[in-house]
């Protein structure tokens, strides 16, 4: 038979074999109308922001307002990361280990290929191929996410490094590791059909195959679902690499804090999602002298460099960041970033002269258009914005971005920091006493569920480092993974970890520390510890100051409720023994002794 010219398969910008192969088998079971290789031009940007006003999906904002910049609402069905129906497809079961979904690779992938059969079908498919963390690294992390959603083409343009550049990469020496990332909205047109402005289906997986490094995803357009670079490549897939190749990748912001000596130092901070990892990674200190940077908000990658130091580099381009609560006062460096334009808005309000607003945000609006599409006022019993309402914007927007941020070495970490969400119990900000003690921390972590994901808003679940959602392997294996990261290093040269709680509430519900800004008293603290210049106060769980411990200096939150959101209440920590005890019976076997032994030290200190 002869293979008749398809165009945009045969006429490949790129010659890597594997790739032209997938590529090729994609159409082939997909049968898109058309196969487009993006290149990630301004004249692509246009011409698929065109198309999606056109379509009905985006909104041209204001652009006095919010220069090139546009809105879009999702299928109300369509609007957080579905953890349910996530799935970590190891060879053996015990692989994807207790904590996530799991089926056997081959089963999935019949289920999934019954699916995508047709699914492209009046759609166009795009070929994506881009690069996590920067193009000089000395081995690029590569992917190419195929896709028929037009919103994640634009997407992926501010949250990686995407199109043409990534070309030559694709055909050199690590060409052959690529991530083939393959995403469909589950949405085929029929001839005539009427597009809705958020194709989307009611079936859905988001779907990792560790071993192989493959990611399949099927029937969401949102987030974490869609934009495959980010949660699936760098986070589940990068994991299980880390795991194989001795480094770390986690679900933490990278912060760069100048000293009023000038000192520089990099702090990495795990928070859950929706927890405040955003926030503290565009900090404005309230303290005189001290400057904060950006190098990262959501993800880290870190490895040891020569000199035995921790690296980390942020693998992502742009920000995908919770628009409630942002406004000048809370994070005045998102607004900042946001205002030069260049950005989506997905499922916030759209205001009657174009521009967007959520809860929390400044002005008084008194009609606005809600993510849903209905109308509000002040008066509506409903939210304008969703809770998970998000902002897509270019990190290199940041006014303070650290010029290093793009630096293939890294910055080296001082500091770790791990935090959740809790009403009670936790203490604004505990020191471990070593590795092993701090990895205990990030392992025994909970917070309260957010908007982030479907689903138990509010419920505390254990969420270790942050990665509950994001693990690519057994999460025993991941503690004991950290262990012996820190056993295999100089201790002096380790970061020293710390434990954080900014949600701590009082009897009337309100937050006990005032949070953003003034977290950075918090940081100032952790910063004199390292130095040996700020004192602290052995407790069972770890080392905690006492507010006259602290720099407080013209804070105007009263002494009572700082005192209350640094105090170890023994009765507290106490019931919380048997939810950890719990938690490490869902771990099971393959919980490291370490963890066991911290947890029996724990105990002795509580005088249980
Ligand atoms: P993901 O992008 O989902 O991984 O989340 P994130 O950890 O980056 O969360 P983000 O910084 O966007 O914060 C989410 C919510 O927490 C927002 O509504 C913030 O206003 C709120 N928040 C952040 N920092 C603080 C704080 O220090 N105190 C209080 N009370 N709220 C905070
Ligand atoms: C998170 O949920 O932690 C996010 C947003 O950062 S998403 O990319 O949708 O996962
Ligand atoms: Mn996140």
């Amino acid at each position: 038979m002869t293979a008749m010219t398809v165009p945009g398969i045969d006429d490949a910008p790129v010659q890597n074999a594997r790739l032209l192969s997938w590529v090729r088998e994609v159409a082939e079971l997909t049968t898109p109308d058309n196969v487009v290789w993006c290149d990630g031009s301004d004249a692509e940007w246009d011409r698929m922001t065109s198309r999606l006003v056109e379509a009905g999906t985006f909104v041209k904002l204001n652009e006095e307002k919010k220069p090139n910049s546009f809105y879009a609402a999702s299928d109300p069905d369509d609007v957080a990361r579905v953890e349910e129906r996530t799935f970590i497809c190891s060879v053996d079961e015990a692989g994807a280990g207790p904590t996530n979904n799991w089926m056997d690779p081959a089963e999935m992938k019949s289920i999934m290929t019954e699916l995508y059969r047709g699914c492209m079908r009046g759609r166009t498919m795009y070929v994506i191929p881009f690069c996590m963390g920067p193009l000089d690294a000395e081995q690029p992390f590569l992917g190419v996410e195929i896709t028929d959603s037009e919103y994640v083409v634009c997407s992926m343009k501010i949250m990686t490094r995407m199109g043409a550049p990534v070309l030559p990469l694709l055909d050199g020496p690590a060409g052959d590791r690529f991530v083939p990332a393959l995403h469909s909205v589950g949405a085929p047109l029929e001839p005539g059909q009427q597009d809705v402005a958020w194709p989307c289906s009611d079936t859905k997986y988001i779907t990792h195959f560790p071993e192989t490094r493959e990611i399949w995803s099927y029937g969401s357009g949102y987030g974490g679902n869609a934009l495959l670079g980010k949660k699936c490549y760098a986070l589940r897939i990068a994991s299980a690499m880390a795991h194989d190749e001795g480094w770390l990748a986690e679900h933490m912001l990278i912060l760069k804090l100048i000293s009023p000596a000038d000192e520089a130092y990099y702090v990495a901070a795990a928070f859950p999602s929706a927890c405040g990892k955003t926030n503290l990674a565009m900090l404005q200190p309230t303290i005189p002298g001290w400057r904060a940077e950006t190098v990262g908000d959501d993800i880290a990658w870190m490895r040891f460099g020569e000199d035995g130091r921790l690296y980390a580099v942020n693998p992502e381009f742009g920000f995908f960041g919770v628009a409630p609560g942002t406004n000048w006062k809370t994070n005045p460096n998102a607004m900042r970033t946001i205002e030069q334009g260049n950005s989506l808005f997905t499922n916030v309000a759209l205001t009657d002269d174009g521009d967007v607003w959520w809860e929390g945000l400044e002005g008084d609006p008194q009609h606005l258009t809600s993510w849903t599409g209905q109308d509000w006022t002040p008066d509506s019993d409903f939210p304008a914005a969703h809770p998970n309402s998000r902002y897509t914007t270019p990190i290199s927007q940041c006014p303070v971005v650290a010029p290093e941020w793009e630096d293939p070495q890294g910055v080296p970490i001082s500091a770790i920091l791990f935090g959740g969400r809790r009403k009670t119990t936790v203490p604004l900000v505990t020191e471990a006493r070593d590795w092993q003690h701090g990895t205990f921390m990030g392992a025994t972590m909970s917070s309260e569920k957010t908007a982030a994901a479907k689903g138990g808003l509010g419920q505390v679940r254990r969420d270790p480092m942050a990665m509950l959602p994001f693990l690519g392997y057994n999460v025993g294996d991941y503690f004991q993974h950290w262990v012996n990261v820190g056993k295999g290093a100089d201790a002096d040269k380790l970061p020293k970890i710390f434990y954080v709680n900014w949600f701590r509430r009082g009897e009337d519900g309100r937050f006990l520390w005032p949070g953003f800004g003034e977290n950075s008293r918090v940081l100032k603290w952790c910063i004199e510890r390292m130095e040996g210049t700020a004192s602290a106060t052995e407790t069972a769980i770890g080392y905690v100051p006492t507010a006259e411990q602290m720099d407080l200096t013209e804070l105007d939150t009263p002494i009572a409720d700082v005192e209350a959101a640094l105090a170890v209440d023994v009765e507290e920590w106490k019931a919380e023994i048997p939810l950890i005890e719990e938690w490490f019976e869902v771990v099971g076997d393959r919980l490291p002794t370490a963890m066991r032994d911290e947890l029996e030290g724990l105990k002795l200190r509580l005088g249980l």
